[in-house]
């Protein structure tokens, strides 16, 4: 039997990554295939039928299918033991669910924190609502899903109030484990670990949605990202895709992006002209113009080794944008 592992896998997700991270440390060959979260492909119904969650990550070894990373990690953890991640004692052990635990909470935390300031104002600036429907209309005819598309979009995801409780929130997660890393390298036993595999990604991911790490607040934060960032299963997972992000937050252009989207006063001459400069760079960066042009129907094409390695196009029954969805006024 041919030993082969395919993980439905986006560029920047924090939870598909610590699958990858932990593919690496163990040696584990794998293939990807790319669910593109920013066209809805999640909640394909082909994708619905390897995670009916219409989450990123799943795998498939073997025509095997898991979903949720925690449970992925457990399974190679199980099914590939020459490398161990699990800590070696009973204590590191249940500390080590723990912060799985935890992480599991958070992520809950950070996806609409991730869709109010990244997601929706990048994509309101690349397209037009109508585009960005029609679009995820390509993957899925489910209003519940097209609706929340809408409010993506629409930057209708959180209220101002809302997310300053989610960084707070997202705070207090940073905090416990500046804390935990008091005179310590690792989280958990001193050693690297599935913990340190749990948390990293999404702590690294954080600064995106407004949550600063600095040396000054988080001494002991930022000298164990340095170091577990030093590992090849952390390096060579570092996506282009976050790369650009980093980057774009680091220069302040999130920021601005944000500040002139959710602008309550109408856009100025400078907010309209920033605006049209970014455009065509956002829309080329997302892929507009080829997602509209991509058939309905064809967007998902999974590749399913239990069915002889073919290419299992998906039979969405997408009928375009449903009528409620319509004729919402444009901003810009
Ligand atoms: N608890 C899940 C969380 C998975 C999750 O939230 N995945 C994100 C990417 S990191 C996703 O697929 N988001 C798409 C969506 O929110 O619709 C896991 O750890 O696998």
């Amino acid at each position: 039997m041919k030993n082969e592992i395919i993980l439905y896998d986006y560029e920047s997700s924090p939870c598909a990554r610590r699958v990858k991270i932990c593919l690496m440390e163990k040696g584990i060959p794998y293939k990807t295939q790319t669910i593109y979260l920013s066209k809805m492909e999640q909640k394909n119904p082909e994708y619905l039928r390897i995670n009916p969650n219409g989450l990123v990550p799943a795998i498939n070894h073997n025509g095997r299918v898991i979903f949720e990373s925690s449970v992925i990690i457990a399974y190679l953890e199980d099914n590939f033991p020459k490398v161990k991640l699990t800590p070696k004692t009973s204590e590191g052990v249940i500390a080590a669910k723990q912060w799985e635990s935890y992480e599991l909470a958070m992520a809950n935390t950070y996806r609409p924190l991730m869709y109010a300031s990244t997601m929706g104002p990048l994509q309101h600036i690349a397209c037009t609502r109508d585009e960005f429907l029609s679009i995820s209309a390509k993957a899925t005819d489910n209003p519940a899903h097209l609706a929340w598309q809408g409010k993506v979009w629409g930057l209708k995801v959180l209220d101002e109030t809302q997310k300053k409780q989610h960084r707070k929130t997202l705070v207090q997660f940073i905090d416990l484990v500046e804390r935990s890393l008091e005179n310590k390298k690792y989280l958990v036993d001193n050693e690297f670990t599935l913990a340190d595999i749990s948390v990293y990604p999404r702590i690294t991911m954080l600064p995106l949605v407004g949550v600063d790490i600095n040396h000054y607040a988080y001494p002991n934060v930022c000298t164990w990202i340095e170091r577990v960032g030093k590992r090849r299963s952390i390096r060579t997972t570092y996506s282009s895709t976050e790369k650009s992000m980093v980057k774009l937050n680091d220069i302040g252009l999130t920021s601005l992006i944000n500040r002139i989207v959710y602008k309550k006063s109408p856009a100025t001459i400078l907010d309209k002209l920033v605006v049209k400069m970014l455009r065509p760079i956002l829309r080329k960066k997302l892929g507009i113009d080829e997602a509209l042009l991509t058939p309905r129907n064809s967007n998902v094409r999974l590749i399913t080794p239990d069915i002889s390695d073919a290419f299992v196009t998906a039979k969405s029954q997408s009928v375009g944008i449903p009528e409620f969805l319509k004729n919402e006024p444009l901003m810009f």
